[in-house]
């Protein structure tokens, strides 16, 4: 025997209503792919300014892999620490709707990722395209960890702007590579993070 209309009508209202409340998670579920990427966080050494450094480096590339998806793709990163430093990635300015987890910062929404341990940042991109980055979120360590993160337009959406002939990235390290290949990288930095607090 079928379900009566009462109760066929009932599941739909309320799947509706969810729809409604949650418009995120309902568009995040249907709209895109996922994307799996694989971080290995390991020591290479890195040549610059005829000095040679060892260096943590994600996949022994500097600057790192690009993560490339579209608007409403999931993301899933699986990071392994083959390094003796602690550490976490950020996803710079990904709004992390309803996975604060994923978000990145040491002590802050994770515990940094020790040596020989994995941690997967699963995030859907809701809302939002353009070329963002990502870094490492502990202490130096975003000196040489760091790459690309792109998002285009969902298919079939035109960009803002005429479409360009070409689109090449560039990635700007703030000075700290430069300094990493004198001896004097801690001192450097610590500068630097007060002079971004306004402390001197
Ligand atoms: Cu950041």
């Amino acid at each position: 025997m079928g379900a009566s209309p009462e109760i066929l009508l009932t599941i739909l209202l309320f799947a509706m209503s969810c729809v409604w409340a949650f418009p995120e998670v309902a568009s995040a579920k249907h709209a895109g792919i996922t994307r799996h990427y694989k971080f290995n966080i390991k020591l290479k050494n890195v040549t610059r300014l005829c000095h040679t450094k060892s260096m943590v480096t994600v996949n022994g590339r500097f600057p790192g892999p690009r993560i490339v998806a579209r608007e409403g793709d999931r993301v899933v990163v699986k990071v392994v620490s083959h390094v003796p430093n602690n550490i976490s990635i950020h996803w710079h300015g990904i709004r992390q709707l309803q996975s604060g987890w994923a978000d990145g910062p040491s002590y802050i929404t994770q515990c940094p990722i020790q040596t020989n341990q994995t941690y997967v940042y699963n995030f859907t991109i809701t809302g939002q395209r353009g070329t963002l980055f990502w870094h490492a979120h502990i202490s130096w360590l975003r000196a040489s960890v760091y790459g690309s993160l792109i998002v285009f337009p969902k298919h079939n959406v035109s960009y803002p702007f005429a479409k360009p002939h070409k689109e090449v990235t560039i990635m700007l390290g703030i000075q700290l590579p430069f300094f990493y290949f004198s001896d004097d990288l801690l001192f450097v930095y610590s500068r630097v993070e007060y002079k971004h607090f306004g402390l001197v």
